[in-house]
């Protein structure tokens, strides 16, 4: 095995899971846990100085790659780890490329802080613990970045295209929708958006993003085979 992944699926750890799976890879996959400080240990900060997960450790012949960063480790498998051949999720051009770290980029800048907000207070805290408040006022941001995901749909439907990087599901997909997830209890938000809840329904629609939720039930270090 070359490939290991740290961190549950249940966290920003899912996007380089959901990336390896969809690229079919071997890997092993420890699943950290972030609650209770269980990454701040000493040999984990070891990996990852920040102590967050997801960390990717890449042993390849000329050396350990070690790598922090949901998004960057994401990138680096599609990159690294796929074939640029116009069929997987790998960028097979420039301009596909280039899609992939705009999109990447736009998501960790524009949606991410908003799309947990709404995740944490409008489902995945205790009911006592919500604000509301703190969702609503998220969502009425997020209202912006969304109408611009939904005009670069629109445009790429007006050009034949189903996906944000061209005619297949891409790392562009990918990144954007495993953020974008996060924003679902938001429903009117969406609904107001429909180009876009339909494209992130076709995207979680995927066999391998299913398969990160059993990933997400399973509760020790698995080994995955490339079929
Ligand atoms: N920007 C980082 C954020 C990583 C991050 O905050 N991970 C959370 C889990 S989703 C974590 O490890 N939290 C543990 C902690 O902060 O103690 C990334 O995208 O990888």
């Amino acid at each position: 095995m070359s490939l290991t992944i740290y961190g549950i699926a249940a966290s920003r750890a899912v996007r380089p899971l959901w990336a390896a799976t969809e690229l079919g890879l071997d890997f092993v996959h420890v699943p950290l846990r972030y609650q209770e400080g269980a990454t701040r240990s000493a040999p984990f900060r070891a990996l990852n100085p920040n102590g967050h997960i997801p960390v990717l450790v890449d042993a390849r012949p000329e050396g350990d790659v070690v790598l922090w960063e949901s998004m960057a480790c994401t990138l680096y498998l599609a990159r690294h780890h796929g074939r640029p051949d116009g069929v997987g999720i790998s960028p097979a051009t420039p301009a596909e490329d280039a899609q992939a770290l705009r999109w990447s980029f736009w998501t960790v800048s524009e949606l991410e802080k908003d799309a947990l907000t709404v995740l944490m207070h409008r489902r995945a805290m205790p009911e006592a613990e919500r604000k509301p408040e703190l969702a609503a006022a998220a969502e009425k941001r997020l209202a912006v970045p969304l109408a611009v995901l939904e005009g670069e749909l629109q445009a790429a439907q007006a050009r034949g295209h189903a996906w944000l990087a061209g005619e297949r599901f891409t790392v562009a997909d990918l990144c954007v929708a495993s953020v974008l997830a996060w924003a679902m209890p938001a429903r009117e938000l969406l609904a107001a958006h429909p180009r876009s809840a339909e494209w992130l329904q076709r995207c979680l629609a995927r066999p391998a993003q299913q398969a990160m939720r059993a990933l997400a039930r399973e509760p020790g270090i698995s080994s995955y085979q490339k079929q």
